[in-house]
């Protein structure tokens, strides 16, 4: 026990299920930075590029024909919120990635949103097979403040990597530092080692 410091009840109630510096929500905040896209499914589009063999795109109802995956994770905000037992459906990483092929030299992958916004992932991190392109959550079709109408799932690192308003992947042979990467967030961002800023 920390004998020194405020202590962390929900720490003591849910042990190492909670990140070191975490908090449980009940609620689920909204974060991002700038204004919420509004993107309707029939312009939506996920253009796969960079390097891959033949670049991809799809729409709506492309992904929609792909198998469905559901996962239950929970998420973990580096503003020291965590959110547990989340249900996701959509479909699988690893599905989406059936339709391409990566050149040799792919080592990470930018994600790019509507609206500007990127983070970038080691590939490992990206193929693991619990990820997931969500359009719902716990039932219900995301709403767009939460990523309408395609989010990434990442839940194994902290939840800014988990870009609202997918429209890109762009495979890489460098993992370069997205927008908050650029401002001082952890290239990687994994919350059981704390890896907030770098
Ligand atoms: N496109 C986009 N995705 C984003 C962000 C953003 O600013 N733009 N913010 C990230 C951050 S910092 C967090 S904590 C989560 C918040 O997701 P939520 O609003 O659904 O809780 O989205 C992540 N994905
Ligand atoms: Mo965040």
């Amino acid at each position: 026990m920390n004998l020194f410091k405020g202590r962390n009840k929900d720490r003591e109630l849910y042990g190492e299920r909670l990140p070191s510096g975490q908090k449980l929500t009940e609620g689920w905040p909204v974060l991002h930075y700038g204004s919420i896209p509004k993107i309707e499914t029939a312009d939506w589009k996920l253009e796969i590029g960079g390097l891959v063999e033949e670049p991809v795109t799809l729409s709506w109802e492309q992904l929609q024909a792909l198998p469905k995956f559901t996962a239950e994770n929970d998420i973990h905000c580096v503003t020291t919120w965590s959110k547990f037992d989340n249900t996701w459906d959509g479909v699988a990483v690893s599905e989406v990635m059936k339709h391409v092929t990566l050149k040799p030299e792919a080592t990470a992958v930018m994600l790019h949103a509507y609206g500007g916004y990127t983070t970038n992932l080691l590939l490992d991190d990206f193929l693991r097979p619990e990820n997931l392109i969500a359009t719902h959550h716990n039932g219900e079709a995301l709403t767009r403040e939460h990523g309408w109408p395609a989010r990434l799932v990442v839940p194994h690192l902290y939840f800014w990597k988990s870009c609202k308003w997918l429209r890109g992947l762009q495979f890489m042979d460098k993992n370069q530092p997205g927008f908050w990467e650029m401002y001082g967030y952890h290239l990687r961002g994994d919350p059981f080692k704390e890896e907030r800023y770098s």
